[in-house]
Order: C-alpha cells, then structure tokens, then sequence
C-alpha cells in the first residue's frame, strides 16, 4: 500500500532513473550495447530496486505509464548515442507481461521511437521465456508486428521457463538471453555447464544471437568464449550505470 502510493506519484516527481548496464562482443571485447534498467530513488532517500517494486507496478497497472516512460526516456538516449555517431550501438528495454499484453503495444513502441527521433534498429526488446508461451499465436502476432518495425527481440532468463522449441523456431526473435542462474556456477558446475553450451547450440542451430547474464569471473568469461558465446553482460564488465558514466566508459575505448 505504502509502496503503491509511493509509485503512483514517482512518476510525476521525477523519481525514476535508467540506469545502462554494457553488454560485450565476446569476439572483440567491444560494447556493442546496453540493457536499460530501472531504478527508483523516492524522495525520502535510498533506492528501491526493481525487483520490488515492479511486481508492484504489475499488480496495480501502474507498469503501462511506467513502461511508457521507460521506452520514451530508453529511445531517447539510444538516438542521443547514435547521433553522437555510435554505428550500431543498441538499448535493450524490458518488457513486463502486461505491456506485452496491452493490444496498443505495437503502436506504443512506434510511437516513442518516433518522438525520440530514434531508428528502430538502435532499440532491442526483452521479454521472458515464460511470457512466450501463455498464448503463442498472440503472443507470436504482436511479436511480428514489433519484428515488422524493425526492432529486435530478445529471450531474457532463457532456460528458466518452458518455451516449446517448436514455437520458439516460428518466433520472429534475434537473441536468447541465457539466465544468470546457469551461468553463476560454472565452469565447475558440470551440470549447469552442459546446460549453457547446449542452450548455446540451440540458439546458433536456429541463427539466433546467444548472450550470457550475470558474468563475473574471467572462469566464466573464459568458459563463455570457448563455446562461442556471441556477448557477455554482467558486473566483471561493469554494473549498471547512470547515462552519463556510460558514456564516459564508452568514451574511454571500451
Ligand atoms: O537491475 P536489477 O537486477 O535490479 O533488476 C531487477 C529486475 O527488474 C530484473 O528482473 C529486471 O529485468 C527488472 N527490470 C529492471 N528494469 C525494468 C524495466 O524497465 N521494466 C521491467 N518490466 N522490468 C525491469
Ligand atoms: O531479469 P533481467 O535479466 O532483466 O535482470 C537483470 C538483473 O541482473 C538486473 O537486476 C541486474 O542489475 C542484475 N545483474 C547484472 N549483472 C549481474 C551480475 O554480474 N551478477 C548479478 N548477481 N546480477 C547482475
Ligand atoms: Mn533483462
Ligand atoms: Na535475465
């Protein structure tokens, strides 16, 4: 209750931030792009973390103006980095199930990128494997109609839900996103390590780009590699940072 009363004015107050966390080409070890995630800084100080205040957002509606002004400040920056003349350089937004669902959504995403002025293809979507498959010929629908913009779809927690591989193929997407809690345990983990290098068969044999979450030990990134991860994402390449900071790593070389 407190958090909902909380939430319905953050908006108005200003109160959210993006923060932009680098995602690597594994080949060359360069920042090819950023996942944008939410943070919330309420006025009586500290932070409050998506994890508990999105459920939240979810419940009460509140994720449809909330999402809105995470794509339209998401788009905004990405067209503000591809002016500064950063070639391909893409921001991931996620998406929860209620936006996804939300029979505007494909209007809605149009619309932000362009007031943003941003090209479609500077914009990447995440949305969960478990998102997929409560209704896959409307789920498949409206993911054409994003696809049909020109932006990119992207599997977040892949290997935590239970996509069928058969729908997973007829899914106009462009990347699995292998969840942080397979990658967390390896290379030691013979179990969880089976599972990532099959998932990145999986996602090479259907043409699609393989990200790993949650890197943080050069073991892992090492592991990564060798089987031919495409990008890595986690904190022993960074955290997620304020716009500005991003920047100013991406201006140092990275
Ligand atoms: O960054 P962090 O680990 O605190 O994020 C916690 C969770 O919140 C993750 O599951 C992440 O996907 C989710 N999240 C972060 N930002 C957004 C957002 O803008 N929209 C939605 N729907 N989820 C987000
Ligand atoms: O659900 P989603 O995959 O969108 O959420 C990503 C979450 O993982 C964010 O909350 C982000 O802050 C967090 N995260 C990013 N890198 C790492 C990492 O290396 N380790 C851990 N434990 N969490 C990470
Ligand atoms: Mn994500
Ligand atoms: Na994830």
């Amino acid at each position: 209750m407190y958090l909902t009363n909380g939430l319905r004015q953050a908006l108005d107050r200003n109160e959210f931030q993006l923060h932009y966390q680098p995602k690597l080409e594994a080949r060359s070890g360069r920042v090819v792009g950023v996942e944008a995630l939410i943070r919330w800084f309420p006025a009586g100080g500290g932070m409050i973390s998506p994890a508990e205040f999105i459920p939240i957002a979810e419940e009460s509606g509140l994720i449809i103006p909330i999402g809105d002004w995470v794509l339209a400040t998401a788009c905004k920056q990405a067209a503000g980095w591809r002016r500064e003349g950063r070639d391909g350089f893409r921001v991931a937004v996620n998406l929860s199930a209620a936006q996804l669902k939300n029979r505007d959504v494909v209007q809605v995403v149009a619309q932000a990128l362009r007031d943003a002025d941003c090209p479609a293809d500077a914009l990447d979507l995440e949305i969960t494997e478990s998102m997929l498959m409560e209704n896959p010929e409307k789920v498949s629908r409206t993911l054409q109609g994003l696809c049909d913009l020109g932006v990119r779809l992207s599997i977040d927690d892949f290997g935590t839900g239970y996509s069928s591989l058969n729908y997973l193929k007829s899914f106009p997407i462009h990347e699995l996103k292998i969840d942080q809690t397979f990658i967390r345990d390896i290379p030691g983990e013979a179990g969880h390590a089976s599972i990532v290098k099959a998932i990145i068969d999986l996602a090479h044999s259907m043409e699609l780009i393989v990200v790993a979450e949650g890197v943080e030990t050069a073991e892992q990134k090492a592991f990564l590699e060798r089987e031919r991860c495409d990008e890595l994402q986690g904190y022993l390449f960074s955290k997620p940072l304020p716009a500005h900071q991003l920047g100013q790593l991406l201006d140092s070389g990275a």
